[in-house]
């Protein structure tokens, strides 16, 4: 199972980005695919297509739009769930303390990091970022180095 992420504009030019990651990592998740790009329009509107209307919309396209991202392709069981719940709830004020947002996160829509919510949507949403080639097969290992 393949899950995408991406942190956000604010969260790089704070430069928290490797402390991200690096909850991603003890957490035990697999990162196949990384890449800090500055999104095109269209790639920000094709990620965020399920809100076209809502209310914070247009500010949502905008911050996406405001500098860097690293964008994210995570594999293995039950990657989305694990991910999601390493991330936390959306609003940071209500996400546990230790996740990602709880621990670095002080606004609703400046919340660190996105995650996909579904199988389908992570497969959609990786693909605006990554071709195949680009995400990378290996197997974690901690113990060939002792
Ligand atoms: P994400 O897609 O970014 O992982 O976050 P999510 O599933 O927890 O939240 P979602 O409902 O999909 O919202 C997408 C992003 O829109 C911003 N947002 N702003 N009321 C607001 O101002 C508001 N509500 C949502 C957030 O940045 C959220 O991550
Ligand atoms: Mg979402």
């Amino acid at each position: 199972m393949r899950e995408f992420a991406m942190i956000k504009p604010n969260a790089v030019r704070r430069g928290i980005v490797g402390e991200v990651i690096s909850k991603l990592e003890k957490k035990g998740l697999k990162i196949i695919g990384m890449k800090l790009l500055k999104m095109t329009s269209s790639q920000s509107k094709e990620l965020y297509k399920e809100h076209v209307g809502k209310d914070f919309y247009e500010k949502l396209i905008e911050f996406s739009l405001s500098g860097p991202v690293v964008a994210l392709v995570i594999e293995g069981p039950r990657a989305i769930e694990i991910t999601r719940h390493i991330v936390g709830k959306t609003d940071p004020l209500k996400a546990m303390p230790g996740s990602i947002r709880g621990t670095y996160g002080l606004s609703v829509r400046k919340n660190v990091i996105h995650a996909s919510d579904s199988e389908k949507n992570a497969e959609r949403e990786l693909k605006i970022f990554f071709d195949e080639n680009e995400l990378l097969n290996y197997e974690l290992d901690y113990e060939n180095d002792l």
